[in-house]
Parts: C-alpha cells; structure tokens; sequence
C-alpha cells in the first residue's frame, strides 16, 4: 500500500473518470511526477498482467485499464518537458512488427521527447522495412524499438539487419527495450544500446550519442 494506492486501484479496474481525477489530485498537491507514473501508474499494470496470467481478467479488461493509463499519461505528459526547445537528436521509434503494445513505447517516447529529442513515433507492428525508411527520410540520429510479446521479439533483429543491409546501421545507434527484452538479448542482436525503463532510455540515448 501507498500514497498512490487509489490511483492504483482505479486504473486496475479502469475507471477512466476516477483515476483521471485521482491523476489531477496528485498533481495539483504537487506530487512528484515520477513517482505518480512509478508508484501510481506503472504499479497498476504489473498487477493487471497478473490477472490477466492468472486468468482473473480478460482482454477487453486488460485494454480499458490500458486505456485509462494512456489518459491518465495525457495529463502528465507537459510536466516531463525540461524546457530545453533545442533538439538533441532525432528519434525514430516504434513497436515491432506483430506487436500492438504501445504503452511503454509511448512512455520512453513521451520522456525523450521532454528531454530535448525530436521523436517520430511510428507507432505499432512497426515492420523492419518501415523502421528504415522513416529512418532515412528524417536523419535519425537514433532508432529505438519497443517488444512485449516473446514472439515479437525477433522483429528486432530482423529491423537491424534491414539497417544493416541499407548502409543505415552504421550512420544510426540503435537501442531496443520492452518487457522481455534483457540486457543480454541487445548484445546478442548487435544492438547499440538497451534500457530497462522509460528513464533509463533518456540516459542511454543521451550516451549512445555522446550527450552528457
Ligand atoms: Co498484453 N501481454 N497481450 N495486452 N499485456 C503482456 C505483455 C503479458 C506479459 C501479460 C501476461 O501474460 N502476464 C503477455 C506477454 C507474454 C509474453 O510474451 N512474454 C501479454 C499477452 C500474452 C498478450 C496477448 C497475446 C493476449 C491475447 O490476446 N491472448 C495480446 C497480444 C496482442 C499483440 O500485441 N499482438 C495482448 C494484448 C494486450 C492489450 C491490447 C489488451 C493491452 C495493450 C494495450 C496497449 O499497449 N495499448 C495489453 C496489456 C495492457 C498488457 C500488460 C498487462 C501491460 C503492458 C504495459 O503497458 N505495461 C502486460 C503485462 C505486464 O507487462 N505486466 C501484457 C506498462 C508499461 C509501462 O510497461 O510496456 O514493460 P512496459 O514498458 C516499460 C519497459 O519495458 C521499458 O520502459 C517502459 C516504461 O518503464 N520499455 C522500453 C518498453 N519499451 C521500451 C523501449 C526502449 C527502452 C525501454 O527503447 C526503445
């Protein structure tokens, strides 16, 4: 149990209204934005994925807390910005083909984006060809791929050797994360970089790109 418990609670159950208003609540009182996303938000999900494995809820329940997270990150999202108006780089990022998970994607880009990197988000089943292409037509500095499905996964490698076989992987770093995704598995696909969280992801991107 913590302060964040009835925020928790509503987006468990997907009760948009309250835990919008909870959401409010808590920034209103002036809380530390993290810790409403971590303790709040973040919390409420790892409890709605053991429901879900444990059979207690399905996907449509699985869908409207998701949903009411996506809202309730709405609110949130202006006070991630660290006012620097200045692009540090350009980002192009995605959730791998097969893959409509768009949570956590959404979350690393929302705190890119806020730390001073221009994002163009590509959104879900993202295929490796897609990936390249957007790549090329923005100059991207980086490219970050997002997989929460053990079986999406392989749609990382696949997009790295697309970047490889355009001549980009070189011009590119590339940093990939995602629930099952580890350490371990960025290094054996030749990934540039891996974050294990949305935070994370700002300080490894800022070091893929020599940004201190
Ligand atoms: Co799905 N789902 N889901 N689901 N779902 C999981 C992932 C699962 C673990 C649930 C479970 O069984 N416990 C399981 C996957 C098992 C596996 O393969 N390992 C699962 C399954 C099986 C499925 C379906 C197959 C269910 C079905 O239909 N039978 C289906 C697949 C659909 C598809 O994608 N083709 C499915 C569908 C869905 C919904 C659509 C209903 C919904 C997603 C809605 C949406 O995203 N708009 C959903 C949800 C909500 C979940 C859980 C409950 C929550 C995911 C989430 O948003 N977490 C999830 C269980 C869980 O994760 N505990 C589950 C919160 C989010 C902030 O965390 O995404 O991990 P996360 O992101 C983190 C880090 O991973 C990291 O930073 C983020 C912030 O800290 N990160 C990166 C993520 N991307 C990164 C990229 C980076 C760096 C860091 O660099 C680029």
């Amino acid at each position: 149990m913590n302060e964040y418990e009835s925020l928790t609670q509503a987006v468990i159950k997907g009760d948009i209204q309250l835990a919008v208003s909870e959401t409010r609540k808590y920034v209103d009182a002036g809380a530390d934005v993290q810790s409403i996303l971590d303790k709040g938000l973040i919390a409420a999900m790892d409890t709605v994925g053991e429901n879900f494995s444990t059979g207690r809820i399905f996907v449509p329940q699985m869908l409207r807390s998701a949903k009411t997270m996506q809202e309730c990150m709405n609110i949130i999202k202006p006070l991630f910005q660290e006012g620097d108006v200045t692009t540090k780089g350009t980002v192009v990022i995605g959730t791998v083909k097969g893959d409509l998970h768009d949570i956590g994607k959404n979350l690393v880009s929302m705190m890119l984006e806020g730390a001073g990197f221009a994002i163009t988000d590509l959104g879900v089943d993202v295929p490796p060809d897609k990936f390249v292409q957007k790549a090329q037509e923005v100059g991207a500095d980086v490219v970050g791929m997002s997989a929460l499905l053990s079986i999406t996964m392989p749609g990382m490698p696949a997009t790295i050797e697309a970047l490889t076989a355009s001549g980009l992987k070189e011009k590119v770093k590339v940093i990939v994360g995602g629930a099952p995704v580890t350490e371990k598995y960025a290094n054996e696909i030749d990934a540039d970089g891996y974050a294990p969280d949305a935070a994370t992801a700002v300080v490894e991107v800022k070091k893929l790109l020599g940004i201190s």
